[in-house]
């Protein structure tokens, strides 16, 4: 595990027992007044403005964030007083730039180390009782959006162990740390900083009582706030979308994600593998994970199925590292690259994956294996893995696209 991977898993620990101890999880925090955001004519406070500004520690003092809340204000009539004021209290997050930083290069990652820390146990036990409990939204957004329940159930599994961990950072704070402090990824923290006040505007939330990763994903799928507003869904339809604390709306929200980003119905997420040798691999590996090869065209890289594939499906060879020891290769779907567009993360995927068929077959097997159940199994293989071990808070960003969680 790569330092900065550590690092992570320490203080998701540490939140997770002051979590525990202030047994609130995944609550919302009570609300403040929301003028500053409400209403263009909000109360500017100048004093608390004129404050930062003149002392110049406050982010509202530095000029690339009045540059940003003069841009908010043109482009969507946010009041800049009321900005201001906002990041005027502020306050930087430098654990969320420790979080983010890359693993470092001499870092052996283990797909099967990675693996037992998402099939553990109690994810496992959880994920059967929140599948039970969330039927019926789990079978309307099957029925509404292509994606078999234990697909959604693995991922917010996953993500925060059903809503148990979904990340205590107040989500300002580490969106301006990392759009105005982190210049790596300076564009990406500025606009979803943007989409988080537009989120908060619209939810009429007070902008400093949200709480999430180090990255700012919110809620049981641990969301970011551009994915929110663009993919999330009301799927108890109470006029309301509420990933933080509504299953329903998060088991929709879900579905609604991997729909827009490819999932194909009824199809498998990936098959099992032969190769004559690792050196022919090596185009496959560099191809990268989105599918465009035949199982004819793989053919001649010395690859073949183990399962049946259908001769038109495209497929990307996923190549799972375990530290010193042998990778383990896989054949990606289409649903296998959807699910990396949640995290792009081979590992991830995988590990998602592998959870779902866990669930799907012990689900089955406790329900007697009753005909017709469960309706939307993705695997009838058994899967005979042990898993054991327990994962630290999920340390994600998600939905970003570029941070592996390992
Ligand atoms: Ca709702």
């Amino acid at each position: 595990m790569p330092s900065h991977l550590l690092r992570a898993a320490l203080a998701a620990l540490v939140v997770a027992v002051a979590t525990a101890a202030g047994g609130a999880a995944a609550k919302p925090r009570a609300k403040r007044p929301a003028t500053a955001l409400a209403t263009a004519a909000g109360a500017p406070a100048p004093s608390a403005v004129a404050r930062a500004a003149a002392d110049g520690t406050g982010y509202a003092g530095r000029a690339e964030v009045r540059a940003f809340v003069a841009e908010m204000a043109e482009r969507h009539g946010f009041a800049e007083s009321g900005l201001l004021q906002v990041f005027s209290q502020v306050r930087r997050n430098d654990a969320a730039i420790r979080l983010i930083a890359p693993a470092p290069p001499e870092f052996r990652r283990s797909w099967a180390a990675y693996r037992a820390r998402f099939l553990d146990p109690l994810r496992v036990r959880e994920g059967l009782r929140f599948w039970n409990e969330q039927e019926l939204w789990l079978d309307l957004a099957a029925q509404r959006f292509g994606v078999p329940p234990e697909i959604v159930v693995a991922i917010i599994g996953v993500e925060t162990l059903y809503g148990r961990m979904t990340g205590e950072f107040r989500v300002v704070d580490v969106l301006t740390t990392l759009a105005f402090d982190y210049p790596q990824r300076a564009d990406y923290f500025r606009s979803e900083l943007e989409q988080y006040l537009l989120y908060s505007r619209e939810s009429a939330l007070d902008v400093f009582s949200v709480r999430g990763s180090f990255a700012g994903a919110i809620g049981l799928p641990q969301f970011m706030p551009g994915s929110i507003r663009r993919f999330a869904v009301d799927l108890d339809g109470d006029g309301s979308v509420e990933l933080r604390s509504n299953p329903a709306d998060a088991i929709g929200s879900v579905a609604s994600f991997l729909a827009t980003h490819g999932w194909r119905s009824g199809e498998p997420v990936r098959f099992e593998m032969r190769f004559d040798s690792e050196a022919r691999l090596a185009p496959l590996v560099e191809a990268g994970i989105r599918p465009q090869f035949t199982i004819s065209a793989l053919a001649e890289y010395g690859v073949s199925s183990i399962e049946p594939v259908a001769p038109d499906m495209p497929l990307a060879l996923v190549d799972l590292p375990n530290g010193d020891g042998a990778a383990s290769y896989y054949l990606g779907a289409p649903n296998f690259f959807a699910i990396t567009r949640y995290n792009r993360s081979s590992f991830y995927a995988m590990a998602v994956y592998e959870l779902a068929r866990r669930l799907a077959v012990l689900r089955r097997e406790l329900r007697g294996a009753a005909p017709g159940t469960p309706v939307h199994t993705i695997s009838a293989m058994p899967a005979s893995d042990t898993a054991s071990g327990n994962c630290p808070k999920n340390s994600n960003p998600n939905t970003t696209g570029t941070t592996e969680c390992v």
